[in-house]
């Protein structure tokens, strides 16, 4: 069986019975392991529960928190499938239609393949290694039936993510001391909002959470921020018309006095003048390698998925003037471009942590790479 339809095996049990197990075995178990930093700690789910790890009332809690984690990965795969929507429409249905227009596997085929592929936004050079290994399976496997190679495809485009790395989408919280994440990117692209979502979501595991406007070039992106962090319920430091490394400064003292887990800054993104924008980012990971061993944890980059080729670009120049850790991919609710997922992992191979499929603070997902497949091409097969 190849991969998508793994995939495909996988999801599918989720949209039909209610009480399916989605997690395999191996997930569940690993789940457990890990679930020291998830989305529901054990211990914040019933307060005053005894130690004793045979009380029936801990099994019951245990219970509970795998039925809520069920439900979680239900409702994530239905937003990746209602997210994708646009994207599914474009190249995918293309690629249906394709498959349907030609009897047999020609040059033709393969060259409006490539067309498709391109304007995806998979990105050129990718899409040409991706014909080449395309091309040489049909000829060793001796393919002719197009309907045969909708599966290998999809295949295909999944394993140019994967390509044999393991790829850590996971945010790195730090045991004692706040963990720091900065956030950069161009104007306009999401920072504040993904802010916003992310901190939600940050909050729902039980983390204290506070948001830092540093943003202060822009009139009003400070305020901006601070009615999200009153939408959200965090807590919030920032001051406009003042030097950002001085205000990551107070908000990291603030942090640290008012014990708060998690420090989320804003920063302004104006990439028209690289010197100065590499200068200041400079200057705010000095202060908060200042005030926090190791330094800041993450630094997200922002981009506009529907800004297609233009996002690779900036990836590119941001990861010249800084040190980024994972890519924030916003928007792709609006776009039918889907393949720049791809092309970010192969021009800049940095991770995508997250993805934006909407502007309200529940629209943020973790980056699944078998969740985007499925939903990009549950309907192809
Ligand atoms: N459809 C959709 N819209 C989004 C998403 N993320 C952000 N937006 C919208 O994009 C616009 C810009 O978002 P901001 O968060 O203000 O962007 P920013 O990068 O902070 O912008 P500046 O502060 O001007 O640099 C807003 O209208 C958001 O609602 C997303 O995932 N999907
Ligand atoms: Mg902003």
């Amino acid at each position: 069986m190849g991969l998508f339809s793994k995939i495909k095996n996988m999801f599918k049990g989720v949209e039909e019975k209610e009480e399916s197990t989605i997690l395999s075995t191996e997930t569940v178990e690993e789940e457990k392991e890990n679930s020291k930093g998830d989305i529901i700690p054990e211990e914040n789910v019933v307060e005053d529960m005894p130690q004793d790890v045979s009380s029936p009332k801990k099994e019951k809690k245990k219970l509970f928190v795998k039925k809520d984690k069920k439900e979680e990965e239900k409702k994530s795969v239905k937003i990746y499938e209602k997210g994708l929507s646009k994207s599914r429409e474009g190249f995918v249905s293309k690629l249906a239609n394709l498959t349907n227009k030609y009897a047999k596997v020609t040059n033709e085929y393969f060259d409006e393949l490539e067309e498709i592929l391109i304007m995806a936004d998979i990105g050129v050079s990718t899409v040409m290694d991706f014909m080449d290994r395309l091309r040489d399976r049909v000829r060793k496997e001796n393919i002719t039936d197009p309907s045969l190679l909708k599966e290998i495809i999809v295949d295909e485009l999944f394993i140019i993510y994967v390509n044999d790395e393991v790829l850590s989408n996971r945010i790195q919280y730090r045991e004692n001391g706040p963990t720091v994440i900065l956030f950069i990117g161009v104007n306009g692209v999401g920072k504040t909002t993904t802010i916003a979502k992310l901190a939600n979501k940050i909050k729902d595991e039980g983390k204290k959470v506070l948001m830092v406007g540093a943003d202060t070039f822009r009139a009003g992106a400070v305020e901006q921020l601070r009615e999200w962090s009153v939408k959200v319920g965090t807590g919030f430091y920032g001051k406009e018309e003042s030097d950002p490394a001085s205000v990551v400064y107070d908000g990291i003292e603030m942090a640290k006095k008012e014990d708060y887990d998690v420090v989320l800054i804003d920063t302004a993104g104006r990439l028209q003048n690289k010197v100065n924008l590499m200068k200041e980012l400079e200057k705010m990971n000095k202060v908060i390698d200042g005030l926090v061993e190791g330094g800041a944890s993450e630094t997200l980059l922002v981009l506009d998925a529907t800004t297609g080729q233009n996002g690779i670009s900036q990836a590119k120049a941001f990861k010249e003037i800084t040190n980024i850790t994972g890519i924030v991919l916003t928007k792709l609710d609006g776009t039918a471009k889907g393949g720049i997922v791809l092309a970010i992992k192969e021009s800049v191979g940095i991770p995508v942590k997250y993805i934006g499929l909407g502007e309200t603070k529940d629209d943020l997902q973790v980056f699944d790479i078998e969740k985007y497949i499925y939903g990009l091409f549950k309907d192809m097969m």
